[in-house]
């Protein structure tokens, strides 16, 4: 009976911290495109083709070639013909308030310009206000001018504090998993850290670097070719996502500790 009394409050602490762990593992999504449910051949309908490709040959839709998710991606290729612009939009997400964005995406490169310049870059704005940019993202050939396997780098380097290439070497043809964790200042947008994660190991943390203090929020991430460029190039992205982490409940540590005195109580008084 003892004993029973005991593993019932015992069990009874296992449920309230694994609820607490579950509520603190939770994110809120702004948007998660696996584009599975879109069709091979169009234009994710989510995405904007904001700056079209013209001229020359291009594959700018949903693609299932390859896939992080199966069965489908996103993919963007051109020939170097002309510039373009692809944007996803999604609801502001207010930089002096919220903490802990996370953008994060899967990309693989079957193809890539030639030379350590140009490329193809990852940018965060507010779209009607120029100015929210950070986390720039270019990827291009490797250091060493080639293009049989890629590159990243930081376009702020120096600027925010981060490093200029923050990855040489990236094969063609493989699935890598980008994440940023944009962590702003609670009380200041321009103060905050963003850190970037390659397949889930942290290899760079920079300064949040925004042009106009008055861009307090984010609503579009855009990809385009650098200096007007389209440089020929073939990727492919998926579980494209924003979401916003629910910080650890401070509660946590409070429950499991009023649980465990629970069972000392509980202990003290079949003892006594
Ligand atoms: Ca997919």
């Amino acid at each position: 009976m003892r004993n029973e009394f005991i593993r019932k409050i015992a069990g009874l602490a296992m449920v309230f911290s694994v609820g607490s762990f579950a509520v603190s593992s939770q994110a809120q999504f702004s948007f998660f495109d696996t584009f599975d449910a879109e069709t091979v051949g169009a234009f994710p309908s989510t995405w904007t083709n904001t700056t079209p490709v013209s001229g020359g040959t291009a594959a700018l839709y949903v693609t299932n070639n390859t896939a992080s998710s199966l069965p489908n991606s996103f993919e963007l290729g051109t020939d170097g013909a002309s510039n373009w612009r692809v944007d996803r939009r999604f609801a502001n997400i207010p930089m002096n308030t919220v903490s802990q964005i996370v953008y994060s995406f899967r990309i693989n490169v079957q193809q890539v310009s030639p030379g350590f310049s140009t490329g193809q870059q990852f940018e965060l704005q507010n779209f009607n206000q120029t100015g929210q940019l950070f986390a720039n993202f270019r990827m291009l050939g490797n250091t060493s001018g080639g293009s049989n396997t890629w590159s990243v780098i930081n376009q702020y380097a120096g600027i925010s504090g981060g490093n200029s290439l923050i990855a040489n070497n990236l094969n063609l043809n493989q699935w890598y998993h980008w994440k940023f964790e944009i962590d702003p200042s609670p009380t200041n947008h321009q103060t905050g850290q963003v850190r970037w994660y390659l397949d889930n190991v942290l290899i760079n943390t920079e300064n949040i670097v925004t042009v106009s203090a008055l861009a307090t929020n984010i609503n579009t991430v855009f990809i385009h070719p650098v200096n007007n460029q389209a440089n020929p190039t073939i990727l492919y992205l998926d579980d494209f996502y924003f979401a916003q982490e629910i910080p650890e409940p401070t509660s946590t540590l409070l429950v499991i500790a009023s649980a465990c005195g629970a069972i000392w109580v509980a202990r003290r008084r079949l003892r006594g």
